[in-house]
């Protein structure tokens, strides 16, 4: 509990071992309903995620934005935070974070990883792929945003109720800030934390994931941009 609010953390997790462990190490007290979503793996995230108290979904359908789908049903915070379980994202921003929800009175915040303090956090192949993608998808949608493939982000859990998510793969990351950010009653902010390296092995494919985004944000755009119009 923070200040009135029921907090609960999703965080989507295949072949995470290592991380998840220091990610559920460093997150906060505070939390009320910590949900690990076990994205069919074969290593020990499961067990490790239980034995430190998290609660451990398993979704056997592969994908990112199907392991949020799965973890966003059990959720019951009025606050949702999302993170990656490989301890890339700053579980010790989780207090900042929702303490600049409330105060800054936003519905959706998403946490910018730019720039990248940690020179080796990201590469230039990444940051330029993160770059086009951020680019197009304000263009398309007549509003800056620097991260668009943050996949850290800080919401009221009422206003899923509003979105129409879609994509079970990586571009789920975009689609949900899209979602926040067509709705004209969710007021939408991001806001700056710390990214470093990595634990485990990346399971995101440059190309494939950059193109098949870049391709979801047209589709996104024009299939279905007249719908909040
Ligand atoms: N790519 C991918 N990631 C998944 C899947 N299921 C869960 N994840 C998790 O989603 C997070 C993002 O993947 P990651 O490799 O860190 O991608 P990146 O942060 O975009 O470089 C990690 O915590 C993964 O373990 C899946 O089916 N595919
Ligand atoms: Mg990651």
């Amino acid at each position: 509990m923070y200040k009135g609010e029921r907090i609960t953390v999703i965080i989507p997790c295949l072949n995470e071992e290592q991380g998840i462990e220091q990610v559920l190490r460093r997150t906060p007290s505070f939390v009320d309903q910590i949900i690990v979503v076990d994205n069919g793996s074969t290593d020990r995230t499961a067990e490790v995620a239980e034995s430190l108290g998290a609660s451990v979904v398993r979704e056997d359908v592969r994908g990112y934005g199907r392991a949020y789908k799965t973890g966003f049903s059990r959720a019951t915070g009025d606050i949702i935070i999302t993170l990656d379980g490989d301890h890339s994202y700053p579980p010790d921003a989780i207090s900042y974070l929702v303490e600049a929800l409330l105060h800054l009175n936003v519905d959706f915040l998403n946490a910018s990883r730019f720039p990248v303090r940690d020179r080796r956090a990201m590469s230039f192949k990444h940051k330029f792929g993160n770059f086009v993608l951020s680019f197009v998808m304000s263009l398309l949608f007549f509003r800056w945003i620097r991260d668009s493939q943050s996949g850290m982000w800080v919401f009221r859990r009422k206003i899923l109720a509003g979105m129409i998510l879609e994509s079970d793969g990586m571009a789920f990351s975009e689609e949900i800030k899209i979602e926040a950010l067509l709705a004209p009653e969710v007021r939408f902010e991001e806001i700056a934390i710390q990214y470093s390296s990595r634990l485990g092995e990346i399971k995101l494919n440059p190309w494939r994931d950059g193109i098949q985004n870049l391709l979801f944000l047209l589709r996104k755009r024009f299939a279905r941009g007249s719908r909040h119009a």
